[in-house]
């Protein structure tokens, strides 16, 4: 009988467990797909203790878009305006090496910047910081979850005193109150939210509350959904404060002896009457006080989030204004509560623990802490001060120090930013002012192929073995089942050549992925996300296994002697329940200096460009269920394709009817920035006065129809994440004439008429 190869889903951060065959078992027919390629075989892995075999529709077709459109040589070219010529791997590597220590030597290694992404492997994150952080000395490495979870990190960080989510997923089964916030659990988690709602439906006594402006089908199962206005989800969760505290729903013994700045919080929740809440938020007062007392009389309250409230200008205060809730409550450290970011690509997580941020060093360190350089200088065995004090660039500061020619180097791997970042007119003229762009992608073409020098062929999923964590910090090892096609490699191998290459040799003398591996899990140790005792060999007999993970496991020392008779118990009774690791701060020990947790009280201040009578709509973006971002694999797969064959903007009959805009009919949307057109989706689904369109459709799938043309970059100031949740837009019906002549390309190169 065939084994199959167990791996990880490549997609979301639920990061399902999978198996997989060949397409051709004994006995049986080949396994092929519409047009007769062979196709892998995917299941879900009944023995991956996340997903328990379970799959959503990406997971299950993802092995179908592996061999279409894959860019398979290095290529290289002078200037945007030539045609690429296939080169050796060669000739492309001296080249960006040429090109780096020409910048490292008349600009300076900071002219020098790397885009990464959360779809690498942590073993290719790893190289990564090695090469630019340590070797080349730039901290300018960034990655795309800059877009996505820094908000969470930062939150994380400052209110519980280090990163990772103290959840697991078993809280989905042992929750009172599910507490859903700026999520859309049902299309972007789905094997998370079916496993809440099997929960929620089994139990009449559980609630769940779903706080979103959209009524999406993760509201649509809520026992309560707020349907606030964008960007005022800190006078809802001040509001709920508010009440908790007036009736005294707190827990004043976790909060005397696990918190500091409690006064913090009580400055700011007294102007947070329900009232005032409930009109900022366009809500009722019944609603806000139900929420309120249902996190009150929970047992166990468990908060579920993600780019709702991560994608904002306030995206940190929004996160802890959320923590506080907690804290006020004593809702953490403890089965079936916390809170709980879910995160968003399939090793966002790993790309955290391998300090994959420009404010980031391995192991959960800081570029900031000169203890932590020291000791990554000395691991690396680096000359000390060789890894500069200052963070680098973020994703979008990259975008303004192209604008500025300070840039000499600018290298992109494993995303498209020509779709994905905020206002992608100034992105693509940052873009085009590049001396030299670097590109290293899976597929060819993407949007941003058009803007590189040099394309470098990756390895994919499938085809390189590397190391993924989940949100659970559950870590799986991702065999590889197939061979690269043509002459593609896997990211952690193009970095240790260059490494090498550039005279590191000792630095980058690896044989294999596994030693990468270890290597990097040196430096977690006794660091919060000890990862010392795992390796590809132990994963590969044990299977998936959470952190921390020390390499000897030492019993954890009695903490409980200083604390009160209620924390004693509550102790005991979670010591008797858990298996180490599982949750996080089940001690009631933070990992701030002084073990405890601090609140942080903020007012809102809403969004960064509210609406306006010329922009008189706030347009929000998001995602649906079968497309995954840029559509270079969702967009390849019959199936995926066919459930969302084209852009649309959501937008509320009242307000459609204001502007004579109708059904399916074509509508102009214009920011400040750019404009794009969509086919109308009159709908009730969303509130008036808000209107959504998805991140999905680059220029290669749709013209004009992109979300990022018109979002802004105005970004939090602690997480420096963008606000793409939220920008103000005017909406004119377009010309149908106009419209019905728009092309929607078709990938195979052929162009069609839109139906539109
Ligand atoms: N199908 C699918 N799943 C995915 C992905 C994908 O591309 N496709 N991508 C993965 C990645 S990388 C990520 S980051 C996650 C994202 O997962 P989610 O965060 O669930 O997805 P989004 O659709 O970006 O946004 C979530 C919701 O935020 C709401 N929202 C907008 N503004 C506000 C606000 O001001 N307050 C509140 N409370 N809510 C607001 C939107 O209406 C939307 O429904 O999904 C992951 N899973
Ligand atoms: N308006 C709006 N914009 C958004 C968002 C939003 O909600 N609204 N969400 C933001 C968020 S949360 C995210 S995460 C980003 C996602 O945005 P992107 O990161 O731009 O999206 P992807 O399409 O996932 O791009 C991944 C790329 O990596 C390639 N790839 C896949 N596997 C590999 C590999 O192993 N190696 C290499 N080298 N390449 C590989 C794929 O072909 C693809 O081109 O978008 C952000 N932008
Ligand atoms: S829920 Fe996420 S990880 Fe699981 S199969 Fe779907 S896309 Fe993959
Ligand atoms: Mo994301």
């Amino acid at each position: 009988m065939t084994e199959p190869t167990k791996t990880l889903c490549p997609y979301c951060g639920v990061g399902c467990g999978l198996e997989v065959l060949p397409p051709a078992l004994p006995g049986k027919a080949v396994n092929r797909d519409k047009e007769g390629y062979p196709i892998w075989q995917v299941r879900g892995d009944r023995a991956h203790p996340s997903s328990q075999g379970m799959v959503c529709v990406k997971g299950a077709t993802v092995a179908e878009s592996l061999h279409k459109d894959r860019l398979l040589h290095p290529m290289l070219r002078d200037s945007l305006d030539e045609p690429f010529r296939r080169v050796s791997w060669d000739e492309a590597l001296q080249r960006i090496v040429d090109r780096i220590q020409t910048v490292r030597f008349t600009q300076g290694a900071d002219a020098i910047c790397m885009y990464g992404s959360g779809q690498f492997n942590t073993e290719d994150y790893y190289i990564a910081q090695k090469l630019l952080k340590g070797c080349l000395g730039t901290n300018n490495f960034d990655a795309n979850s800059r877009l996505c979870m820094s908000s969470a990190v930062s939150g994380y960080i400052q209110s519980l005193g280090s990163d990772g989510p103290p959840c697991c997923y078993e809280d989905l089964d042992l929750t009172d109150c599910a507490f859903l916030i700026g999520t859309n659990t049902a299309e972007c988690h789905p094997i998370i939210f079916n496993r809440l709602r099997k929960h929620h439906k089994k139990h009449s006594q559980v609630r769940l509350i779903v706080v979103d402006p959209r009524r999406t089908e993760t509201a649509q199962a809520a026992d309560l959904h707020l349907a606030i206005r964008p960007g005022t989800d800190i006078d809802l969760l001040n509001g709920i404060a508010h009440l908790l505290v007036r009736w005294g729903d707190i827990h004043p013994e976790f909060i005397e002896e696990c918190t500091t700045g409690f006064a913090s919080l009580m400055e700011v929740v007294p102007h947070y009457s329900p009232e005032i809440v409930a009109d900022r938020c366009g809500i009722s007062v019944e609603d806000l006080e139900t929420a309120a007392r249902w996190w009150g009389e929970s047992q166990r309250v468990l908060s579920l989030w993600s780019m709702g409230l991560n994608q904002s200008s306030e995206g940190t205060a929004k996160t802890r204004s959320l923590i506080n809730l907690h804290l006020l409550t004593g809702q953490i450290g403890k089965p079936g509560a916390g809170p709980f970011s879910l995160t968003g690509q399939p090793n966002a997580m790993g790309g955290r623990e391998a300090g994959g941020l420009s404010h980031l060093l391995p192991g959960y360190r800081f570029v900031n802490n000169p203890e932590h350089r020291a000791e990554v200088e000395q691991f690396w065995g680096l000359e000390p001060g060789q890894i500069a004090a200052q963070p680098g660039y973020s994703a979008w500061e990259m975008i303004t120090a192209l604008e500025r020619g300070e840039v000499g180097l600018f290298w992109i791997a494993a995303t498209n930013p020509v779709v994905s970042m905020p206002d992608l007119v100034r992105t693509k003229a940052a873009l085009r002012r590049s001396p030299f762009t670097v590109y290293q992608d899976a597929y060819y073409p993407t949007e941003t192929s058009a803007y590189a020098h040099v394309l470098l062929p990756a390895a994919q999923w499938s085809e390189a073995p590397g190391v993924v964590t989940n949100s659970e910090r559950r870590v799986t090892l991702c065999n590889q089942f197939r061979t690269p096609p043509g002459e593609a490699r896997p990211d952690w191998v193009i970095f240790a050549e260059v490494g090498r290459r550039l005279g590191f040799r000792k630095q980058f003398a690896f044989n294999a992925v596994g030693e990468v591996f270890d290597e990097f899990v040196q430096l977690t140790r006794d660091r919060p996300c000890d990862m010392s005792g795992l390796s590809h060999d132990r994963l590969q007999r044990e299977g998936p296994l959470q952190w921390p993970c020390p390499e000897t496991e030492t019993p954890v020392p009695p903490q409980a002697t200083g604390l009160n008779r209620w924390l004693r118990w509550l102790l005991h009774r979670n010591e008797e329940q858990q298996q180490p690791a599982k949750r996080l701060y089940t001690d009631l020990r933070f990992n701030t200096p002084d073990g405890r947790a601090r609140f942080q009280g903020y007012h809102s201040r809403g969004v960064a460009e509210p609406p306006d009578p010329d922009f008189p709509f706030v347009l929000t973006t998001g995602r649906l269920y079968g497309h995954w971002h840029t559509q270079t694999r969702t967009g390849r797969i019959p199936k995926t394709r066919q459930m969302h064959p084209e852009p649309f903007i959501e937008i509320h009959p009242r307000d459609a009817e204001k502007l004579g805009i109708e059904q399916n009919k074509p509508v102009n949307v214009r920011s400040r920035r750019g404009s794009a057109c969509f086919k109308a989706k009159v709908t009730t689904a969303i509130a008036p006065g808000t209107v959504f369109v998805p991140m999905h459709w680059g220029t290669l799938w749709a013209e004009n129809a992109e979300a990022n043309a018109l979002t802004h970059p105005e970004a939090c100031p602690d997480s420096k994440q963008p606000e793409l949740k939220a920008c103000a837009v005017q909406l004119v019906l377009a010309d149908v004439k106009q419209a019905e002549t728009a092309k929607v390309e078709e990938r195979s190169g052929k162009l069609e008429t839109a139906s539109l």
